[in-house]
């Protein structure tokens, strides 16, 4: 008789970028591919790189959702001039690029999906994230805003593909990499070592972990700011 097939392991999909707007790196694809091949208490990591253009990231995206099928999904981008671990809270169906994206599109005011939701919350237990980072030594907060680039438009594809499909996505800005603020023109950002940003985001993704698998709510911790 056959016995029945073991269940899969969890699989988790991390997103990065390429880099983008000149420069020659994007800490969001470094900690992907650094967390590539990985396991976290028994879950697979897999890392997609994503391109920075508006016409391009989202099939990108779909391919790598349909082909892995994740239980848990984070998208991460960097986000220049923010210091710590930025959950974020929302995404919005607008695209109203400041900057030309890799392939030189500049988008106003045009929506993510046409007729789509004004909003998608994150699904993740963004407060406990948040909570369980800083536990680990690092700081972090929660965003309220994406922007509205091709960070926030991958963010609102991820939630309306995935919206009522029990998977558990979101999105985290990181903060820059030392050597990309060393050679910033322009006022000097704040940024974190690649293994540090490595080492919160295994900790965020341990705490998603063991939130789905204890079917936990997120934990009622304030996270509110004026922006
Ligand atoms: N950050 C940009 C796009 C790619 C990335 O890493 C953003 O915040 O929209």
């Amino acid at each position: 008789m056959l016995s029945p097939s073991p269940p899969r392991p969890m699989r988790i999909l991390l997103t990065g970028f390429e880099p983008f707007g000149g420069q020659s790196l994007n800490p969001s694809w470094e900690v992907a591919r650094a967390l590539h091949g990985q396991t976290l208490e028994g879950a697979q990591l897999v890392a997609v790189q994503l391109p920075c253009v508006f016409a391009q990231a989202l099939p990108v995206l779909q391919q790598a959702l349909k082909q892995h099928q994740p239980d848990i999904a984070l998208a991460l981008g960097q986000a220049e001039g923010r210091c710590d671990f930025s959950v974020e809270r929302v995404a919005i169906n607008v695209m109203d690029a400041r900057i030309p994206d890799n392939a030189g599109a500049q988008p106003v005011d045009e929506p993510v999906v046409a007729g789509g939701p004004a909003g998608y919350f994150s699904t993740l237990p963004i407060k406990a994230m948040v909570a369980g980072v800083r536990a680990a030594g690092f700081s972090a907060s929660v965003s309220q805003t994406a922007g509205t680039f091709v960070c926030n438009q991958v963010f609102y594809a991820l939630q309306h593909t995935l919206a009522g499909l029990g998977v558990h996505s979101g999105f985290v800005h990181l903060p820059l990499l030392p050597e990309q603020a060393a050679n910033w023109s322009g006022p000097n950002l704040p940024s974190w070592p690649l293994p540090l940003q490595v080492a919160a985001t295994r900790q965020a993704l341990a705490v998603v972990l063991a939130h789905r698998l204890q079917g936990r709510a997120d934990l009622a911790l304030a996270g509110g700011a004026l922006s």
